[in-house]
């Protein structure tokens, strides 16, 4: 928003009234970033604490180990310079013209020379650092480019070098993505012209200004190259490396080449970047330090979380599919019992024909007969429940297997923690490599768990009280039956209905205490499911937390720049601030301070976007007056409702950039909004 307005104070102070009494909130900053951090400590201590106390997520215990939340750094560093640019451009050159250092890094030949990065304090500005990066651009440098792009973060200031002759399209990459980190951007064209003796010299001091002549064309091709990521150039300056380097020689000729090099043009620069934005620059560097770390907490919590709760469903579906199944079985294994016992026991029906002598002696015929039947009846039950037990462990097997090497549905990405991890590629692959120990613990349910309990049953039939009571019975009658084998045959029926009954139920009973057992197991399973999700709800409300702090160190950081800027009023006007390192930082005002910050925009070292508070119920809506705020174009809101806002935007910005405005907002809005290019959403809207 910085350059949309040339504002005076003045104008400000009319329309808005003077500024109140501002504070020095440096200090403020300082301690705020203190208690983050402190609570990070806490908020890590706990979050382990919890994943070791349950079998199921002790195993993601590592991933937060991982996770260091270190004491700051002494923030009082120099600022820091990075030198990046193509090969061959002059980068060393201009770091030993700067830091008036030795020629041994300055390449001969058409090689690419610096492999390594190198700092050193600059002569001429007091508490900056200077540091050569390897060159970007060469066919097989990718090894350079992550060297030089590892310098980025560390940053205060990137000063693109530059050389006028041709522009590479390897370069123009390594530039994008140098302008998409959020870094302040200055570009120095070293306009190169043959110094090396004293012929050149003279030619060149006869009339410097020609060698800077004619080279516009190549400020314009890196200002677009930089406007694609939103990214202005800070400063444009033409410079001679080679004859400020040399420069440094303390004589007459070394003045006019300082003088002509153009030099001082850049240190007026740097030493304007030191003075005013030193203080800003420290404020977000003390933030981005621990913010990285909890960046760091909030993945691996949220990691821990994903692969715990994909644990739990593999866990449960598996459960409920064995449930069903086994259920299945048993209730077969019952039928089966049942029928069984009245065959058995209607073989008997007819025994009294085969009687032919009713002597006492039928009472040992029937004693033996009676004992033949529940020794059969016994030894079906005993093998219909064990060859339930062997089913059973067949099934709870089968599942076991079709649910532990199923596929896993994706992690949906939605806001800034998703965007994150999925940038990463980190949570994904921990998700599916994770969920082994629930598992395990159904693996280890096969033995101790319902087919167990089914032999344990076994053991304890309950067949020989009824022995005893039907052969009692019996005997009583014993007179009787010798009268009548008719008497013979209803006093039998009689018996074998009791006998049959008795057997029923207590195949009844039997059966019902395997599924009494068999659902204790689950029980056992589904708590270890809940305790499981409980963690993971644990760590889900943790990360809030952190989120929550996050945003608090965020508002006392957009409210610590603003002071910075002599802008109190503002400054009390913040309600929420939501930030993407680097990238982009949102900020809710009221009203009247949305148009105070959009009529004047304060400068800031990161991109800045006011909007409105939420709408109740319609969070989205909002969407397009913070998207105002990261463009230039008015944006067009698409869809508006409560679970989905689409605004498109004519701005030309690379599609990540889109992506994580998009992703920031969402955060901030807490809803998921959609930032596109206007020619691409406009067909694809419903
Ligand atoms: N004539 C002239 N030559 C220059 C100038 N700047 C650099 N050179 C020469 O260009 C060559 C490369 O310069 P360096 O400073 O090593 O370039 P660099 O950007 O550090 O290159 P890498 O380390 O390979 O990335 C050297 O031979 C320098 O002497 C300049 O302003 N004028
Ligand atoms: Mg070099």
């Amino acid at each position: 928003m910085t350059s949309r307005h040339r504002w005076s104070a003045t104008a400000k102070d009319l329309f808005f009234g003077p500024e109140p009494c501002g504070d020095d909130r440096l200090q403020a900053h300082t301690a705020a970033v203190a208690s983050y951090r402190a609570f990070l400590v806490d908020a890590h201590a706990a979050s382990s604490r919890a994943v070791s106390s349950d079998p199921t997520t002790r195993e993601f215990l590592d991933l937060l180990a991982e996770v260091a939340i270190t004491e700051a750094p002494a923030s009082a560093r120099p600022m820091r310079v990075v030198l990046m640019g193509r090969t061959m451009a002059g980068k060393s050159t201009l770091l030993a013209a700067l830091t008036d250092g030795s020629k041994d890094r300055i390449g001969v030949g058409a090689q690419r020379t610096s492999r390594d990065v190198f700092g050193a304090p600059a002569v001429d500005i007091a508490d900056v650092e200077i540091v050569d990066t390897p060159g970007v651009g060469a066919q097989d440098g990718a090894e350079d480019v992550a060297l030089a792009m590892a310098e980025i973060p560390g940053a205060d200031l990137v000063l693109w070098v530059a050389s006028n002759d041709s522009f590479q399209e390897e370069t123009a990459q390594a530039l994008r993505e140098v302008a998409f980190r959020g870094k302040p951007v200055v570009i120095a064209l070293n306009c190169r012209a043959p110094l090396v003796d004293d012929l050149d010299r003279e030619d060149f001091l006869d009339d410097p200004a020609a060698v800077f002549d004619q080279h516009e064309g190549h400020f314009a091709t890196i200002r677009n190259h930089l406007a694609t990521a939103g990214v202005r150039p800070v400063a444009e300056i033409m410079l001679h490396a080679e004859a400020a380097r040399q420069s440094r020689t303390a004589d007459a000729v070394g003045t006019e080449l300082g003088a002509a090099s153009r030099v001082a043009d850049l240190l007026g620069v740097l030493r304007s970047e030191a003075e005013a934005r030193r203080a800003h620059r420290r404020v977000l560097r003390e933030a981005d330090e621990v913010r990285a770390q909890a960046l760091q907490l909030t993945e691996a919590l949220s990691t821990v979380e994903a692969s715990t709760r994909a644990s739990v469903e593999v866990a449960r579906g598996m459960r409920q599919d064995q449930e069903r199944r086994i259920a299945r079985l048993v209730s077969s294994c019952e039928q089966t019992m049942a029928d069984n016992i009245v065959r058995i026991v209607g073989k008997r029906r007819g025994w009294h024909q085969s009687v032919t002598d009713f002597g006492p002696q039928v009472v040992t015929a029937w004693e033996t007969e009676q004992g033949d039947m529940l020794d059969e009846i016994e030894q079906d039950m005993k093998s219909q429940l064990s060859q339930l037990s062997h089913t059973m462990a067949g099934e709870i097997a089968d599942a076991n297997r079709e649910w532990t090497t199923a596929e896993r549905p994706g992690i949906k990405v939605g806001g800034l923690q998703d965007f994150r991890s999925v940038w990463k590629r980190r949570a994904a692959g921990l998700a599916v490599g994770g969920g082994g120990a629930l598992a395990i613990a159904v693996v280890g349910f096969v033995y101790g768990g319902p087919v167990g309990a089914v032999v344990g049953i076994i053991g304890g039939l309950a067949i020989t009280p009824l022995r005893k009571r039907v052969q009692s019975l019996f005997t009583s009658k014993a007179k009787i039956l010798e009268a009548n084998r008719e008497l013979l045959r209803t006093q039998i029926g009689d018996v074998l209905d009791q006998v049959e009954a008795k057997m029923l139920a207590s195949v009844r009973a039997t059966i019902a205490q395997v599924r009494d057992d068999i659902a204790q197991c689950f029980a056992r399973n589904a708590r270890a499911e809940a305790s499981a999700s409980a963690v993971a709800d644990g760590l889900a409300s943790r990360r809030r937390e952190v989120r929550a702090a996050t945003s608090t160190l965020d508002h006392e950081t957009a409210v610590c720049l603003l002071h910075l800027e002599d802008r109190p009023r503002l400054a009390g006007a913040v309600r929420k601030v939501t930030r993407l390192a680097g990238v982009c930082t949102v900020v809710e005002v009221d009203e009247e301070a949305l148009s105070e910050a959009w009529l004047f925009p304060p400068a800031s070292p990161e991109l800045v976007a006011y909007g409105r508070p939420p709408e109740p119920g319609r969070q989205g809506v909002r969407a397009a007056s913070y998207v105002l705020g990261l463009t230039e174009h008015v944006p067009e809101v698409r869809v508006s409702r409560s679970d989905c806002t689409r605004v498109t935007t004519a701005e030309k910005v690379p599609d990540p950039v889109l992506a994580a405005w998009s992703a920031n907002l969402s955060d901030h809005l807490e809803t998921p909004v959609e930032i596109s290019h206007t020619s691409t959403r406009r067909s694809a809207t419903p």
